[in-house]
Parts: C-alpha cells; structure tokens; sequence
C-alpha cells in the first residue's frame, strides 16, 4: 500500500511539469553504466514509466545512461538502481545550480560581446531570424531568405538558400533544434552558416557547385519556451488534448516514415510521445514541404546533442539501409575531419545499432520518403559533463570541428553529384 502511495506521488509529481525551475532544486543527474541485459531491460522499462528524464537512452551492457530526478525521487532511483545492482555516479549534484552558473556565463558572454548575433553566447529566436534576414540582405547575390509557415504559437519559421550556382544543383538540407533544449545545435548551425557566407570567396568551389538549405531553429516555440520557462524542454508546445495539461509532443517522433512503430510514446506527457499522427506538429509540416520542394538533394543533416554520435538510418530498425556503406564512408571521413581539429572523439553507426531504436526521426523520413540518400543525425557535444547545459565557450570550438566535417560532405556532394 505505502508503495503505491508513492508510486501515485511519484507519477502525479512526474506529470505536473511547472513551467520554473524551482522544480528542479537539488534535482540529480545519475549515470549508470549497465552491464547485463537485464539491467538494460529494467532501465528501459523505468524510462517508459515516465518517472524520471532519462537525458540519455539505455541502449546496451557497457553504455552509460544518464538520468535526471527531482529532489523528492533521488533516494527512490537511488535505492531502484541498488537493488538491481547498478552503481551509478553522481554526474549533476544540483541541476538548478547548474541552470543558474550557465544562466550567469551565457549573460556575461552576452554583455562582453554587445554584438546582436555571435557565437559567445547562445541568442533568442528573434535574434536568430533577424541574422538570417540580415544576410540575406548583406549579401544579395548569394544567399535568400524563405518564410516557410508558421508555429503553433504563431512564429514565423524561416529557411536560409544559399544558391549561388543556380537552382538545380546538387543540395545539402541542414536543420537545427529540433529538440528545444539542444542549445548546441542551433548555435553550431548559424556558426557553418556564417563561416560559408562571409568567407564566400574561400568556399567559392563549393558554393558554385552545390546548393544549401538551411534552417537553423526548426521548433521555435520549444526553443522560446527554454528561454523563458523550463530549460530543459524537449518537445514542441503543441495542445494534444491531454487530461493533465502536458503540452507538445516529440518532433522527433513525429515523421511519417514508419511512424510510431518503436520507441515512442502514446502517452503526451512522455518526453517522447510521438503526437496523436504524423506530422500532427505543424512546424515539422513546414520542414518537410521544404525538403519536398527540392528536386536535387543529396544529403540531410539534422543537428541534435549530445553523445558525439553520427548516426545514419534506419532508426525504426536494426536493419540496415541497403546502401548502408556509402553512409558509413562518408560519415568516417567527416569524423575524421571532425576529431583533428580538437581532438573530439565521434562513434558511428545506424542509430537503432549504435543508440536504440526510435521510429518517427527525420532522418529516416528523409531517406524512406523524401528519398536523400546520405541523411544523418549528428548529435554534437559533449559526452554528458554538461550535457544539455553546454557552455557557450564551448560553441565556437563545436563549431569549428563540426565545420570541418560539412566542408568533407560538401566537397563529396561536389566531387561526385553533377546538376542534372
Ligand atoms: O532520440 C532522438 O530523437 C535522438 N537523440 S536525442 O538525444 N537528441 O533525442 C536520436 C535520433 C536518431 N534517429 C532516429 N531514431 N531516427
Ligand atoms: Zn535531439
């Protein structure tokens, strides 16, 4: 009985997500590293519980797993991991302090460079669109800006086309913050962007060549939420009628390629609950019909953090892509290119082999229906010292050695694809 009393507490507590950080005072990031298949069972079964916020996934014996509790429930994990045998490591003793210390660094950044858009610090979406806007309008002859539709919430959502050689080229689509609280990935997006458009003569070569579409922050009302709300939010802020008022769902479950089918949730109040139909979420419409609007893309790249992963389909099975190979090669070539800038150490694979399975990714929407052979996931910095959190000294180093590595996957796009 007393059990499942706080198992009620537990769940009730679970839902009620309150839109300040006070709830996450003295909450805890714990890693375990599981070493049999039965720990990892039981780990899957506990993040489908929707008890904690599993920031990493359990995936196999000997890959840690992170996962964040509120005060209240620390000793519950706590004592669950023991009697399962599992030691874990404190990893974030107190995740609101480590909320404000990042709070504090990205608004000093922020005051030392004055400047509306760098990479010091992390930047609002209205500052991100005004960027684009503005570079588009520095560089006429380069690039255009594209308002694609709207969020949710009413934000416009823009896309940046660098199509220098003419519309039918070969072309790369970049996304970026698909996932609200991956900070990392929008700020490493506009930072490739930037480099390509003000070094222009520099990257001459492949600009003539190959076509780029950019989008930098495709979950806006996500993204503003973290901002203004609950830093940690994955999800768009969708209303799917739940009961308990949980909002959004997961638009990285949301595609329509075998959607729903494997590691997703039902349930709105999971962090990845896959919305009540394919692109139900209208901002993953949007992106879509961009990516429909293109004859001639070859490649898709869909920035997320963090594990230091490039991932290639499929991720609603272990099966493999028949063409695998060729996903494979590229990616070893553009993690080599990576890792020799700081030494940044990449895995790579299909993300069911290598992460777990999880169907309703953009990535195997684009391979499965939007037909772009070379699509990937990269999941950015770090490995989980920070996590989420990354701080913003981090963003030019993350930029730098992510540079390199699309500056590889250009380079191929040019070398081997011709306009048609
Ligand atoms: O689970 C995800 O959506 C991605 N990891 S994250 O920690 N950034 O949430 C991985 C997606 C890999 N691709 C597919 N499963 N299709
Ligand atoms: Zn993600």
């Amino acid at each position: 009985m007393r059990f499942l009393v706080v198992l009620a507490c537990l769940v009730l507590a679970a839902l009620a997500r309150p839109s300040t950080h006070d709830y996450l005072h003295g909450a805890q990031v714990l890693r375990v590293n599981p070493q049999t298949a039965d720990q990892v069972h039981y780990l899957q079964g506990l993040l489908k519980t929707d008890l904690y916020d599993f920031w990493t996934e359990p995936h196999g014996t000997g890959h840690p797993v992170d996962i964040m509790a509120q005060a209240f429930s620390v000793p519950v994990l706590k004592k669950t991991l023991e009697q399962i045998d599992l030691d874990f490591t404190i990893q974030v003793s107190d995740v609101a302090l480590l909320l404000a210390k990042d709070r504090e660094a990205n608004q000093k950044a922020r005051a030392a460079s004055g400047k509306a858009m760098d990479w010091t610090s992390y930047h609002r979406y209205d500052e991100i669109m005004a960027w684009l806007d503005e570079l588009a309008s520095t560089y006429p002859s380069l690039c255009s800006v594209k308002e694609v539709g709207t969020t949710y919430e009413g934000r416009t959502m823009k896309m940046l086309t660098l199509n220098k050689g003419g519309t039918d080229k070969p072309g790369i689509f970049i996304d970026g913050g698909i996932h609200a609280r991956e900070w990392i990935s929008p700020a490493t997006v506009t930072y490739m962007l930037n480099e390509l458009v003000t070094n222009s003569d520099t990257y001459d070569d492949i600009l003539s060549a190959v076509n780029f579409y950019v989008m930098p922050s495709i979950n806006p009302d996500g993204y503003e939420y973290c901002h203004t709300d609950d830093r940690l939010w994955r999800k768009t802020r969708s209303d799917n009628g739940s009961p308990f008022g949980c909002k959004g769902a997961d638009p990285n479950r949301n595609w329509g390629h075998h959607w729903n089918e494997n590691g997703a949730s039902d349930n709105p109040c999971s962090d990845i609950y896959a919305g009540p139909e394919a692109f139900s979420e209208i901002e993953m419409k949007n992106v879509r019909n961009q990516i429909l609007d293109q004859t001639n893309l070859v490649v898709y790249l869909t920035f997320h953090s963090y594990s230091q992963l490039w991932l290639y389909p499929w991720g609603y099975t272990s099966a493999l892509p028949e063409d695998w190979q060729d996903l494979d090669d590229l990616a070893q070539s553009a993690v080599n290119a990576l890792t020799a800038v700081h030494g940044t150490i990449y895995d790579i694979g299909s993300s069911t082999n290598v992460l777990y399975a999880a169907a309703g990714g953009s990535d195997d929407w684009a391979k499965g229906e939007g037909n772009v052979k070379y699509s990937y996931t990269v999941e950015l910095r770090d490995t989980g010292n920070y996590g989420f959190v990354l701080p913003p000294d981090q963003i030019i180093p993350t930029g730098e050695e992510t540079f390199e590595a699309l500056k590889v996957v250009a380079n191929f796009v040019k070398d081997n694809y011709r306009t048609p």
